[in-house]
């Protein structure tokens, strides 16, 4: 699909497959839709994907496709990555997609240059989509830096020969304490723009897609403020009505205190009132949502890598969204939930990194999920009509086909899932805490069996630095 023939105002079908804090789409205000069926019966369990998995696929590829040519792209973060020797500046690594998947040695590195502030992290946190509303996806790039900072947004606009390198700084919304510190992007007033919801320590803020963007003017609205502490972000459509809505982990009272997720409710007004249900926030480093359940209502897919309920290792939580906002019954997977294929010994920390996406283009959007601990290990968990499930799942570590032989420690610490091929069905990108390395690899199928990582790519740093893949969007 190239840019020129996108349609500005695409209806977004199935908004809530799209994924995770960087994923969204152009959704139309034109008010609710039929959910889908989720008779288990309905179920394709493989096979061709059918038209409108295609052009969910299609949607979802669109909200990482920097330069409009139908493949999603892919940015890695290098945020301890020290640029013209000012250490710990970061910068960001971008491979571009094609027909056959990303090219490792086709790589853009963006940073601030001369403007480069020691220890200010730029990179440490990403989120794409079409945020100035021209048909490409813009990357922002969080720098929240330590210890204090005020923090910034950055915009790299996205166009046909890829990324601009000339980025825009954000304006802030004031006084601010580690601004950018998580990132999602959706669109939540429907009007075709993406909109970016920024984090700050102890607050949220959200600019609406707008041409001001271009020029750094973000016109911030507050979506939450005054409370302890703001974790990860991710948007989705949880109460299936066609606008983005945006998940928040945060705790009320104290940094240390239990922690909870809400949604906030997107609307034709923008955020708006937060919908009924929450979901578990203590521990929880990643959030996704997507349509795990092909119901038409996204689901918020929550890990707690220092969850050790039954055993450690940690934990993912589902909860299933609806017209009424999050269900109150959650399913919790861990290592040793019935039907996981075996972890080598030692591994743990699951739900480290979460992501959401269709790895086999069924319709239904599968889950991704690191656990980090040990040598570590990314799972594929698959969606279907009652759910996401263990059967057929993956499991991929240092030690499969083809996968990073020479890793130690660490695979899994982070993970994404992108259509960067084209194919309908998303790649699956790990990075290793110990290498820098980004191993992509295309699950396809559970009906496929075995855990082979057949036609694997490795993706190293254009220049040495440290934490290769930290994060990836
Ligand atoms: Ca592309
Ligand atoms: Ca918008
Ligand atoms: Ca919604
Ligand atoms: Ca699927």
């Amino acid at each position: 699909m190239r840019a020129s023939t996108l349609t500005r105002f695409a209806p977004c079908l199935l908004a809530g497959l799209l994924a995770a804090a960087t994923a969204s789409c152009a959704a139309t205000d034109s008010g609710p839709r039929p959910p889908r069926s989720s008779s288990p019966a309905a179920t394709p369990a493989t096979g061709v994907p059918s038209a409108t998995a295609a052009r969910d696929a299609r949607e979802a590829a669109k909200a990482r496709d920097f330069n409009g040519d139908g493949y999603a792209d892919l940015a890695v973060g290098v945020r301890e990555g020290a640029v013209n020797g000012v250490p710990g500046a970061g910068r960001v690594q971008v491979v571009y997609g094609s027909s056959s998947g990303v090219a490792s040695t086709r790589r853009q590195v963006l940073d601030r240059g001369g403007a480069a502030v020691k220890g200010e992290g730029f990179g440490a946190t990403l989120a794409s989509g079409d945020l100035d509303g021209d048909g490409y996806a813009d990357l922002a790039v969080g720098a929240p830096g330590r210890g204090g900072r005020a923090g910034s947004v950055t915009i790299a606009f996205g166009a046909g020969p890829g990324l601009s390198d000339r980025l825009v700084a954000l304006d802030r919304p004031g006084d601010t304490t580690g601004f950018g510190a998580a990132l999602a992007v959706g669109d939540y007033d429907g009007d075709g723009r993406d909109d970016l919801a920024v984090s700050t320590f102890d607050a949220v803020w959200v600019a609406y897609g707008s041409g001001g963007i271009r020029r750094g003017r973000a016109g911030w609205t507050p979506v939450m403020g005054n409370t302890a502490r703001v974790g990860p972000l991710a948007s989705g459509d949880v109460d299936g009505d066609g606008y983005a809505d945006l998940a928040v982990v945060y705790s009320e009272d104290d940094p240390a205190d239990e922690g909870m997720g809400a949604v906030y409710r997107g609307s034709r007004e923008g955020l708006a009132d937060r919908l009924p249900g929450t979901f578990p926030g203590w521990g929880v480093g990643d959030v996704a949502i997507g349509d795990l359940d092909g119901d038409g209502f996204g689901d918020v897919v929550a890990g707690n890598s220092y969850a050790d309920a039954e055993d450690p290792g940690g934990q993912i939580y589902v909860s299933r969204g609806s017209a009424r906002g999050l269900e109150a019954e959650r399913v919790i997977w861990t290592l040793s939930s019935p039907g996981m294929p075996r972890a080598p010994e030692g591994t743990d920390g699951l739900g480290g990194a979460v992501a959401v996406g269709d790895v086999d283009g069924d319709g239904y959007a599968d889950v991704a999920v690191g656990a980090s601990g040990g040598a570590g290990a990314a799972l594929v968990l698959y969606g279907g009509g009652s759910g996401v499930s263990a059967r057929g799942a993956r499991l991929y570590d240092p030690g499969s086909a083809g996968v990073a032989a020479d890793v130690v420690q660490g695979f899994g610490q982070e993970v994404a899932l992108a259509d960067l091929d084209g194919d309908g069905r998303a790649e699956l990108a790990v990075s290793t805490r110990a290498e820098q390395r980004v191993t992509v690899l295309s699950p396809g199928g559970p009906e496929t069996g075995g855990g082979a990582a057949k036609g694997a790519v490795q993706l190293t740093p254009a220049r040495q630095g440290e934490g290769f893949g930290h994060p990836l969007n």
